[in-house]
């Protein structure tokens, strides 16, 4: 199967982690194509940043729509535009955010996320509640590392990231942490080690996840709200997508 990951920010450097981070969860049968938009923020940060980083994120869904792919990942653990490229897409569309949750409540009673700032966190919160899961959630954290830090050795984003851990584990009654950001993913095995309990990274669980949804015939359902869009005009920057 052909697996498109779109990182919806446009940090190449960040892709190419995300990309290995998927090939290694992949099965052999499963070509990966890693890519991200042209346009749009270097990080996603809050909701300002989420909405200029959709049109993007979008058109290269419709890109691999076209190519032919059979499931999508969108690697922004806020699942930035998700319901939006379900509409644009044939075969399932996996936010990493949700894919995350949903292994954890499989493996656990509860459940922290631990993610980058704290301006991601009511976004975060919010997917908790509109995907039905808040109650399997203890609490939604931020360690203080800007998105782009972590991949920055000198900056200390691991040992900030794992004493966040350590105090959900401490006060959240989690017994499991879900990563919070697509940046984060090659960290979940050592963390997992060094605190004793699972540790998930929403690229593979969501790379896993669509294999599964494809190996059993399954597409993203066209008979509600992810039917395709309405052909009409649109004008301006967006008069490409006019039908
Ligand atoms: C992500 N931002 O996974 C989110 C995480 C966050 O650029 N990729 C980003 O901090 O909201």
């Amino acid at each position: 199967m052909k697996l498109l990951v779109v990182n919806p920010n446009t940090s190449a450097g960040m892709t190419a982690r995300i990309g290995e981070a998927a090939r290694a969860a992949a099965s052999a049968g499963t070509q990966i194509a890693a890519v991200n938009p042209s346009s749009g923020p270097a990080s996603i940060e809050g909701y300002f940043d989420e909405a200029f980083a959709v049109p993007g994120m979008l058109e290269e869904i419709i890109k691999g729509e076209t190519a032919g792919i059979d499931a999508f990942v969108i690697a922004c653990f806020d699942d930035t535009g998700l319901e939006a490229a379900r509409c644009c897409a044939s075969g399932p569309v996996i936010g990493i955010g949700e894919a995350a949750f949903h292994l954890a409540t499989l493996i656990a009673h509860r459940f922290s996320v631990v993610t980058t700032l704290s301006r991601s966190i009511a976004p975060i919160e919010a997917n908790l509640v509109k995907y039905g899961l808040d109650r399997r959630c203890a609490r939604v954290r931020a360690c203080d590392v800007p998105v782009l830090a972590l991949d920055d050795a000198a900056s200390g984003a691991r040992a900030k990231l794992s004493a966040e851990i350590g105090r959900a584990k401490a006060q959240d009654g989690a017994d499991a942490i879900v990563l919070g950001c697509a940046g984060m993913a090659d960290l979940a095995a050592s963390l997992a080690r060094e605190h004793g309990l699972p540790v998930i990274d929403g690229v593979a669980a969501a790379v896993k996840l669509a294999e599964a949804l494809v190996a059993l015939g399954h597409a993203t359902s066209k008979s509600g709200p992810y039917a395709r869009p309405i052909p009409k005009a649109f004008a301006g920057m967006f008069s490409a997508l006019s039908a």
